[in-house]
């Protein structure tokens, strides 16, 4: 058996790549304080697990009783009574039957215990991915003992008492499997001052403000419906408007960048899938087929089969290549129910889709074509930050990948050379490709900081050959293309979802679900504040008129809560004067101007796809 000082300082090995070891020490030992807490004023409670988590920990507990967010300030303050009294943790390892017999009463962490005792498990029940077999810990502070392989803080003084807060309560099943009991989870943020905790509840404060799936509702951009089912989003009137907006700007971009437009069927039959090898590979994200008598149909989770086979429905030479095949793909992908949330990630969804059929040679040029159309597009999005990906197979996973290492070391190598001909930083992450080649992903985080990916342009060595695909070349030669799989915006879903908590709901003009709102002062100035709505409407704008009984602030504040740009207010001055007095979402308001004129300024700000409000500002809106 080891030393108390030899087993804390193994203790510290536990502490993840990455995570600051400060932050570790202290979370985790509020863990166990909480723990203590809850058992003192709830008893009867046995403890699960209580792992120290991003930003802080949490502990699931089989309570007696249900538990409320009320009840969290009475846990907080036993739990900083327990600070002061300066507890030390102490540790000792004990061995398998002294375990059992310490948590008798415990079925949670007797399970825990056996899976140490056998090896191949941490004390959370993690898998190891060696069977090694681990020491059996337990540590105390004060009254409370746990199974648990540190490392903690040397006493419970060492953390300050005002820079942890108890978050929420929520249920969590054992082992996240619905078949086990369900759990309470009690989440705590904890920091190593005050000023981190502020800082910290201040982002959250910030990221709720921009969360898209509040903003989608009080905005009505989107909906869910528990009829309809989790992750399949009904696009209501005002988001349906953003998003086709940005369908249009980014095909009139692929227009001009060569690219041809189909539509094609969101079904297949599964014999497409098996022959492209998503049946082998990429079941697992597909729903189930549709049995019929003759046949099975799949919903499709990708559109490339059916672009190949536009592309195989003709015999093509060299001289036809590139050929640029897109569609706005509506397409089904199974997603783990856990996994969604709003509209970033979602069973039905439409990509932004392309599939470019080039030779060899000309994969590096087509490339770089698509790099700068991505450029473009969010620089008229307003899109500054975001890191490449360079997204590689894992050699030693099979089942995901198609088998062919020659073909892979030959497209990984290929999109190496493009992306440094470019000049572009990258990092390169195994166990992210597609299964039938590598990728350059594009990452953005969201407001919480949690990375997705948007776009992204890949190499295929793969499906030209399943499906024998081919074009003559200059020597009269059959020869495959290459397909270059791109994704300019993402799904409509995802890149909504991120445009809304980019712009915090507040979109820039030519985007404006309303551009503007025409608020009369009073009855007597509705007829001409209907006239000039009429007007700005035939002229292609998206215009609303406030003819409600609201005071004139009411109106105000009202198109403000709805993010409209500009608010047309409009009383005897403005009748006499056939103008409109313009106020800015931002709060600035811009002298009264002539109805002409402000068509003129919506005209600029709208075709030019302004960031921001008025003419000649570079700089989008804060
Ligand atoms: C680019 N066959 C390629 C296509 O030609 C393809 O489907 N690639 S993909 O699988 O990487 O998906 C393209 C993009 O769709 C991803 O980069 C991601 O931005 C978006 N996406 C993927 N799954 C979801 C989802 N469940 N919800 C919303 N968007 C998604
Ligand atoms: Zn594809």
């Amino acid at each position: 058996m080891n030393a108390e000082n030899d087993l804390k300082a193994q203790a510290d090995q536990n502490i993840p790549e990455g995570y600051d070891p400060d932050l570790y020490r202290i979370r985790h030992s509020l863990a166990h304080i909480m723990a203590q807490a809850v058992i003192e004023r709830y008893p009867g409670t046995m403890t699960a697990i209580g792992p120290p988590i991003e930003n802080g920990f949490y502990y699931d507990f089989d309570l007696p009783d249900k538990l409320g967010e009320e009840d969290l300030k009475g846990i907080e303050n036993r739990m900083k009574e327990i600070i002061r009294g300066r507890h030390s943790f102490r540790v000792r390892e004990v061995g398998p039957d002294e375990a059992r017999e310490l948590f008798r009463d415990n079925p949670y962490k007797l399970e825990l215990v056996e899976g140490l005792t056998q090896g191949g498990y941490d004390e959370y029940g993690n898998a190891l991915p060696d069977a090694q077999q681990t020491a059996i810990t337990v540590y105390r502070q004060d009254t409370f003992l746990d199974l648990c392989r540190g490392p903690h803080m040397e006493h419970t003084g060492e953390i300050k008492f005002n820079a942890f807060k108890l978050m929420n309560v929520s249920s969590a099943y054992w082992h996240g499997d619905e078949q086990n009991p369900m759990l309470t989870r009690i989440y705590g943020t904890a920091w190593r001052d005050k000023t981190e905790l502020h800082a910290h509840l201040k982002r959250l404060e910030e990221a709720q403000r921009r969360d898209h799936r509040r903003l989608g509702r009080e905005l009505e951009l989107f909906m869910g419906h528990e009829f309809i089912g989790t992750g399949l989003p009904i696009w209501l009137p005002n988001g349906a408007t953003v998003r086709r907006l940005i369908e249009e700007y980014i095909e009139e971009e692929e227009r001009k960048a060569g690219y041809m437009h189909v539509y094609s069927p969101h079904l297949g039959k599964q014999e497409l899938y098996e022959k492209s090898g998503h049946w082998e590979h990429y079941k697992d994200e597909m729903f189930p087929p549709i049995e019929l008598k003759n046949e099975n149909l799949v919903l499709r989770p990708m559109n490339c089969p059916h672009h190949i086979l536009i592309y195989a429905s003709k015999l093509h030479s060299y001289r036809d290549l590139p050929i640029r095949i897109a569609e706005l793909g509506t397409m089904y992908r199974f997603e783990k129910s856990g996994k969604m949330g709003g509209l970033s990630r979602v069973r039905a969804m439409t990509l932004n889709d392309a599939h470019i059929f080039c030779s060899p040679s000309q994969v590096k040029e087509e490339f770089a074509n698509v790099m700068r159309l991505v450029e473009r597009a969010y620089r008229t999005l307003g899109i500054a930050d975001y890191a490449y990906r360079l997204s590689l197979r894992d050699k030693a996973d099979s089942e995901k990948y198609v088998d062919n290492d020659a073909m892979w070391d030959m497209a990984e190598d290929m999109l190496r050379e493009t992306m440094d001909a470019l000049d572009l930083p990258y990092v390169e992450v195994p166990g992210e490709a597609a299964f039938y080649g590598p990728k350059l992903d594009i990452q953005f985080r969201d407001v919480l900081g949690r990375e997705e990916t948007y776009s992204t342009i890949q190499i295929d060595f793969h499906l030209p050959n399943q499906f024998d695909l081919t074009y003559i070349d200059r020597d009269d030669r059959e020869c495959h293309p290459v397909i270059i799989h791109r994704g300019v915006l993402s799904t409509m879903e995802r890149m909504v979802a991120y445009l809304i908590e980019l712009y915090a709901g507040a979109f820039p003009v030519w985007l404006a679900p309303i551009q503007a709102v025409l608020i009369p002062i009073s009855d007597r100035h509705i007829a001409y504040a209907q006239q000039v709505t009429a007007r700005l409407a035939q002229a292609g704008f998206r215009v609303e008129i406030d003819e409600s009984n609201n005071r004139i602030n009411a109106k105000i504040r009202n198109a403000q809560l709805r993010k409209i740009p500009y608010m047309l207010v409009v009383g005897d001055r403005e009748v006499q004067g056939e103008s409109v007095s313009v106020r800015l979402r931002s709060g600035e308001n811009l002298n009264a101007m002539p109805v002409t004129a402000f068509e003129a300024l919506l005209r600029h700000i709208a075709n030019t796809r302004s960031l921001s409000l008025v003419e000649n500002e570079k700089q989008p809106e804060a």
